[in-house]
């Protein structure tokens, strides 16, 4: 059977463009789905809340991806939620495009499902008609008249017990732009009201025991009128292009990737973003499994001051609003530099309508400095070889309300991954008064305005394939020998070796970093040993910017946030266990903690030389200082999986060098200038001679 025969058997004309299983929906598939969906559901009053591609088990897909000519194309599946209005709880189901067919759906209650782009918008409806919200921000100083300029950021309420989980509710983050242009930010407002997104109505607002006016001072804003307007924009930047003449080195078949001998797939979704799957390296002719699945699969962001409401403010961006839903459409020359790919994003909104985000993934090589480089003292370094690199970046930008987040995931020639977020956009603040006591808590950031201390947790989800899906894991701490100065075996003291700990259950793997131990985690198959080191083939976590999650034991967050309390936990690998927050997260109490906390359970089960899942906390602890606003520098945090006793030996000796002099070449060649053998765009910034 050939590759397009498998596929046109298996599919309907919703589903004809699809050309790997991992493909995310496309419109014509969601717009399928949503009929279904809707015939299934006729006679409810419903919105659509998610609509999105159901992968295949991995038992399925495996069969299909070691020979995808000729085996069968999975079935085309969906997972959805819908609300039904005037009713309590989520309608979830799944489908079959491919059959054409609802499997069937469930009511689900005692949780509420993600935010959508629309719940956002209802509650800034909402407050502004309100009449004591009016009533309130005529107390801080804002006349009726003006509430067109009164805003609100709208977050999940968190979980707020007087209301618990049975009403969809948001916290408007109150603030006041003099402007339309303003930025809201220097203005907020020290009330909060509490807003049912369903009944469109606000259900009580709190109000502050010391009330803190609007602030007088001028908004601080970052528009060019107000650069112009004040500091002027400096002029002495030149342009800086980057060209590729003969076009990118990376292929791609609809979203398979092959780059210098990477070969995976890009996927996208309404929650984790993207997604990176069936990550394989070519080693010279033999394809060497990594990663079965990459993904950004959660994150929170508590926030430190212990004054009602802030403990609410504690956000869950992917489980609670999606870095799918919240990306940015992506501009060229703008968000991205030089010769770009891009893949869009479709979702629906509340009616079932499609929705498209163009250039939602950025996909682009960049210059990646020297590979390697030798040279060689004995002939005042003539002798020298030097190797320069390029990475290939895939890419997005999502928006959660103040904050921007930019994921790269960034693959480099010597078959390290690497995920670097940086974090820009806007502090969340909130209203002090002139010389307030804000104790230590935040910081006064501009006049009037405290930006309240957080934290910023990301958590990596890897699903190792290292050779295979029968992998371990192992803690590696760089320790000194055991043997005390003066012992025979190490008589000097200088002994210092990796101290290497297999996992053998789920409790034994849930450790944090230690810096002083230069700590580091691998991901290896024990059943493959390197020939020269005699250790088994591994991927390894390097990552060193591992706070602890600082909000207390039994605290909301830390009841919330369970898969917070370690930097690293494994767990047996199981279909569709994605989301280590819990499926749903929105107004969850953490009692019990959802997602990987239940994963785990009593921690006893088997995680060595079996499937497994990874899962990884990350992040900052933000301090907020002044330079910080009106906009903040980009602040970047990043990671590697690094391939160790993987290869053989070097994977990318055969990258052509840039400069190439052996010792008998330079004794023939002396006092000759060094030439690149494949750069003549470089030159000298000052002076008119040229380096070549
Ligand atoms: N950071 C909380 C948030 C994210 C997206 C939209 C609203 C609020
Ligand atoms: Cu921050």
């Amino acid at each position: 059977m050939n590759r397009l025969n498998t596929i046109a058997q298996h599919t309907t004309a919703s589903t004809a463009t699809v050309k790997h299983p991992l493909d995310p929906l496309s419109s014509a598939e969601i717009a399928a789905s949503v009929s279904l969906i809707k015939a299934y559901l006729a006679g409810k009053k419903i919105s659509f809340n998610t609509v999105t591609l159901k992968e295949p088990p991995k038992a399925v897909l495996k069969v299909w991806l070691a020979n995808p000519e000729s085996t069968p194309f999975p079935p085309r599946e969906v997972f959805f939620t819908v609300l039904e209005a005037g009713v309590n709880g989520i309608i979830e189901g799944s489908l079959s495009l491919t059959e054409n067919k609802v499997f069937g759906t469930k009511v689900v209650t005692g949780f509420q499902p993600i935010l959508t782009v629309e719940d956002l918008q209802t509650t800034e409806d909402v407050i502004r008609k309100d009449p004591n919200v009016i009533e309130q921000c005529r107390i801080s100083g804002i006349p009726k008249e003006e509430m067109d300029k009164v805003y609100c950021d709208p977050w999940t309420i968190g979980y707020d017990e007087r209301w618990g989980t049975d009403r969809r509710l948001q916290q408007a983050l109150m603030y006041y732009r003099s402007d339309e242009d303003d930025s809201q930010y220097s203005h907020p407002l020290d009330f909060c009201p509490v807003v049912d997104t369903e009944t469109k109505e606000v259900v009580f607002i709190d109000i502050p025991k010391i009330r803190r006016p609007l602030s007088k001072a001028k908004h601080s804003n970052f528009n060019p009128k107000d650069i112009l307007a004040t500091t002027g924009y400096r002029d002495s930047i030149k342009p800086i292009n980057v060209t590729q003449p003969e076009g990118v080195s990376f292929k791609m078949n609809g979203n398979i990737m092959e780059w210098q001998n990477f070969k995976f797939h890009i996927g996208f979704n309404y929650r984790e973003g993207i997604v990176l799957s069936d990550i394989s390296y070519n080693e010279h002719g033999t394809k060497r499994d990594i990663f079965y699945r990459l993904s950004l699969a959660e994150m929170v962001v508590p926030y430190g001051c212990p004054d009602f409401p802030h403990q609410r403010k504690h956000a869950f961006d992917l489980g609670e609003y999606g870095a799918g839903y919240m990306t940015n459409p992506l501009a060229l020359g703008c968000d991205c530099k030089g010769v770009i790919h891009y893949l869009d994003a479709h979702f629906c909104d509340r009616a079932g309508d499609s929705i498209t985000v163009k250039n939602a993934v950025c996909i682009h090589e960049e210059d990646d400095g020297v590979l390697f480089k030798h040279s060689d003292f004995r002939d005042g370094f003539a002798t020298s070889i030097v190797t320069r690199s390029v990475k290939l970046i895939i890419s997005q930008i999502f928006t959660a309300a103040n904050y921007e987040y930019m994921v790269y995931w960034i693959f480099h020639i010597d078959g390290t991954i690497q995920l670097e977020i940086k974090l820009t956009g806007i502090l969340n603040t909130y209203v002090m008064v002139p010389g307030e006591d804000i104790g230590g808590y935040g910081t006064q950031v501009y006049p009037n305005v405290n930006a309240h201390n957080h934290q910023h947790l990301f958590s990596l989800r890897i699903n190792p394939n290292i050779d295979g899906e029968s992998n371990s894991v192992a803690m590696v701490d760089a320790v000194q020998s055991e043997l005390p100065v003066g012992h025979p075996g190490n008589k000097y003291g200088n002994g210092f070796l990796p101290k290497r700990t297999v996992f053998k259950t789920i409790n034994d793997s849930l450790t944090s970093y230690k810096s002083e131990l230069s700590r580091s985690w691998d991901m290896c198959n024990p059943n493959k040993l390197h020939e020269f080191s005699g250790k088994p083939a591994s991927y390894k976590l390097v990552s060193k910017e591992c706070p602890p999650l600082l909000p207390k034991e039994g605290s909301l967050v830390w009841k919330r946030a369970g898969f917070a309390r370690h930097h690293v936990q494994v767990v047996p690998y199981k279909d569709y266990q994605l989301y280590p927050a819990g499926e749903y997260v929105p107004q969850t109490s953490g009692e019990p903690s959802r997602g990987l906390p239940e994963w785990i359970g009593d921690g006893t089960a088997n995680i060595e030389n079996t499937d497994v899942v990874l899962y990884h906390t990350f992040g900052i602890t933000h301090f907020p200082a002044p330079e910080d606003f009106p906009v903040m520098p980009a602040e970047p945090v990043s990671l590697l999986l690094r391939p160790r006793n993987f290869f053989k030996q070097n994977p990318c000796l055969d990258v052509p060098p840039s400069y190439a002099m052996t010792t008998s070449e330079a004794k023939q060649a002396a006092n000759a200038e060094k030439k690149s053998l494949t750069d003549d765009a470089s030159r000298l910034a000052f002076g008119s001679c040229c380096s070549r």
